[in-house]
């Protein structure tokens, strides 16, 4: 293995995965969450020399080891369902789109009825109406979980680090909800595939510029895998805004293992890189075996998606900050929307890290 490069897990399924855009603020815009993102990934991994493999493929049990199995079993099936409705014969109506809420302090008190509708069952999983459903979303979004838990077990065959170049991204995506562009949760499937392999503690570090609110959902009550992350802060206005704050530390035996690093929109490398040693300090304390990398890039200068302002020196030295902890390492592809610049962070990215690894 040349010590710039490591193995990445790829497929040209993601393509079967268009949004076809989103719907902001009751408006269908275009979204950023495109096509062109994965073959653009594809590309800089290729001319920067990467051995590029395919995901084996893997059985919907498997993504039940973190999400609950009727929110994937509605996940396979919404777009037929949405289709054998009719809703696509009608003007914008081509993708599965919520248009109302079960919100807790409405219905909780009562027997939970699935809707009849389509229409409103898109409401039951989701977020928010921007994570729209086409008819190769699943078929996509099980591809890119493939490649995550592919990443997983070439790490347990030996590999030093893994990239799974995951799309549609992942840690929006709880145990039983989806949205931010997320489906299924890449990286915690990551996570649960090193710990089922024998991992005893297992640490994921979200790098992306929004917090990860699926992947602390799901790790929230444990204490075996513990998730840091850095994102600009939800308490100044940006998605997930619900959660992200500093004082979400885990619950129960998970008390203590789930880490939020805010930081303010425009921060820039200095207090976003001090926030990735936090993080790091704490995978080190944490004891890991083994770690899992979030690696959304929209934190860059430029990104359409966030106001971070991150250099690619920025990212090339969170990359050497990660790989200072000297644990076996999967890159989960998160976000990163700036089309002009992001397989070159990807790939400066991963490169600054194996630099490191390399020189052991
Ligand atoms: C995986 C990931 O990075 N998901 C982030 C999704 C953030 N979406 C928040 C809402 C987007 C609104 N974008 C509209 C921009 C109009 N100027
Ligand atoms: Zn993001």
């Amino acid at each position: 293995m040349p010590s710039s490069t490591f193995p990445a897990v790829w497929t040209e399924q993601h393509r079967l995965h268009d949004p076809g855009g989103e719907v902001w603020v009751g408006v269908r815009i275009p979204g950023t969450e495109v096509v062109a993102r994965g073959d653009l990934i594809r590309a800089a991994l290729a001319s920067a020399g990467f051995e590029i493999v395919p995901p084996t493929a893997h059985p919907a049990s498997s993504l039940e080891r973190v999400h609950e199995q009727a929110m994937v079993d509605y996940l396979r099936t919404a777009y037929e369902d949405w289709a054998a409705a009719g809703y696509p014969e009608e003007p914008g109506q081509d993708r599965v789109c919520p248009y109302i809420f079960p919100l807790p302090q409405a219905v909780a008190d009562r027997p939970f009825r699935l809707p009849a509708a389509p229409s409103a069952r898109a409401g039951v999983y989701t977020t928010d109406t921007t994570t729209l459903i086409g008819p190769g979303t699943y078929a996509a979004a099980a591809a890119a979980a493939d490649c995550a838990l592919t990443a997983a077990e070439m790490l347990r065959a030996g590999a030093p680090a893994v990239y799974a170049a995951c799309r549609p991204p992942g840690h929006h995506a709880g145990r039983s909800f989806f949205g931010g562009s997320c489906y299924l949760n890449n990286a915690a499937l990551a996570a649960q595939a090193l710990r089922d392999g024998g991992t005893d503690r297992v640490a994921v570090i979200d790098l992306d510029a929004h917090h990860g609110n699926g992947t602390q959902d799901i790790f929230y009550d444990r204490a075996d895998v513990l998730y840091g992350s850095v994102h600009v802060d939800p308490g100044a206005g940006w998605f997930p805004h619900f959660c992200g704050y500093a004082d979400e530390t885990g619950r129960g035996p998970g008390e203590g293992a789930n880490c939020n690093r805010p930081v303010t929109p425009g921060c820039g490398d200095g207090p976003w890189l001090a926030a990735v040693d936090d993080l790091c300090a704490a995978a080190a304390t944490h004891r890991a075996g083994a770690l899992v990398v979030s690696l959304g890039v929209d934190g860059a200068a430029g990104d359409p998606e966030s106001p971070l302002g991150i250099s690619p020196d920025g990212f090339r030295r969170a990359a050497e900050a990660l790989a200072g902890l000297d644990l076996p390492t999967v890159f989960v592809q998160e976000g990163g929307y700036d089309l002009d610049r992001l397989g070159g962070l990807v790939v400066g990215t991963l490169q600054a890290f194996a630099a490191v690894g390399g020189s052991r």
